[in-house]
């Protein structure tokens, strides 16, 4: 089985300062190893629609979603079964429903897993739900373990900054913002010591640490902080 990610661009047109989508990595060590995984960024290359492919996953935020359903129906076009997941399809999944044939809501870990068995099955259900969801998690490590597989960015050329994500989420609710209605007021933070081990694997001396409130677990951010003054790496 061939999975084809895809991460739109605006409207079509490339960009130059494109940066690694993260949740490829995240989706790549979710996957099975025997399953072929490829990726598209359209902000890069141009999508090949008739690649073969068994099933197409769209990451999918409300700027990109005009285009992601654009692509979309290219591949259904082809026969090709589409899924999207991300902070659009979350927001307004039965919009989202029009144009894809699976719909995911919230984040993919406990998801996709289940997806991809689904998919190889041909029994790819129209809406799949991360139960996580709502469950008004206040840091803790309920993001341990996690694995990125960073290959599928090789070759491509991205700006040289390496995205790293220590938490997720904000326990804040401003009714403002996209965070709070994601993330409920959960905030689910990774061990330090593995976002140090991640950053040191790396092969680059800058990073984007990309929480969407770093400083709302003060006493951690503060290890963090501590933990990286070794690394002598640019944040
Ligand atoms: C880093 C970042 C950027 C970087 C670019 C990152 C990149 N790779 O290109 C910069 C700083 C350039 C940027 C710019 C912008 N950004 Co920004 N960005 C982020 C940030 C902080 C992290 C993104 C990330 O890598 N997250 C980590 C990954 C793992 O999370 P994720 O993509 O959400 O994926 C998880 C789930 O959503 C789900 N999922 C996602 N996709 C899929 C697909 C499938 C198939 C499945 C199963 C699951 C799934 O699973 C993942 C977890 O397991 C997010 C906030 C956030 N917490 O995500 C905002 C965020 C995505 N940005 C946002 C916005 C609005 C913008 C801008 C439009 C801001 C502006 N006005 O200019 C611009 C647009 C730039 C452009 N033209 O592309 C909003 C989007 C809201 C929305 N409704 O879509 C967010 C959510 C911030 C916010 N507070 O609201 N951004």
């Amino acid at each position: 089985m061939k999975i084809t990610f895809i991460r739109p661009s605006l409207n079509g047109t490339p960009s130059s300062d494109a940066m690694e989508p993260l949740v490829f990595a995240i989706l790549a060590g979710l996957t099975p190893p025997e399953i072929e995984l490829v990726l598209y960024d359209e902000r890069l290359e141009p999508i090949p629609y008739e690649e073969p492919t068994d099933l197409v996953a769209l990451t999918v935020e409300t700027f990109t979603a005009r285009r992601a359903y654009q692509i979309a129906a290219q591949f259904r076009q082809r026969g090709v079964a589409v899924v999207m997941g991300g902070y659009h399809p979350t927001f307004v999944p039965e919009e989202a429903q029009h144009y894809a044939d699976a719909v995911v809501i919230g984040d993919a870990e406990g998801v996709w897993e289940q997806l991809v068995q689904d998919a190889k099955m041909g029994k790819l259900q129209p809406l799949y739900k991360n139960s996580v969801l709502g469950k008004n998690q206040i840091s803790g490590h309920s993001l341990a373990g996690l694995k990125f597989d960073r290959r599928l960015f090789q070759g491509k050329k991205y700006l040289p900054i390496n995205l790293v994500q220590h938490g997720r989420g904000c326990r804040f609710a401003c009714d403002f913002c996209s965070i709070s209605t994601f993330y409920g007021s959960q905030l689910q933070q990774r061990p330090v010591q593995e976002v140090v081990a991640e950053i040191e694997s790396l092969n680059k001396n800058f990073v984007f640490l990309i929480d969407d409130n770093i400083f709302v677990n003060e006493s951690q951010a503060e290890q963090l902080f501590r933990a990286l003054i070794p690394l002598k790496i640019r944040c």
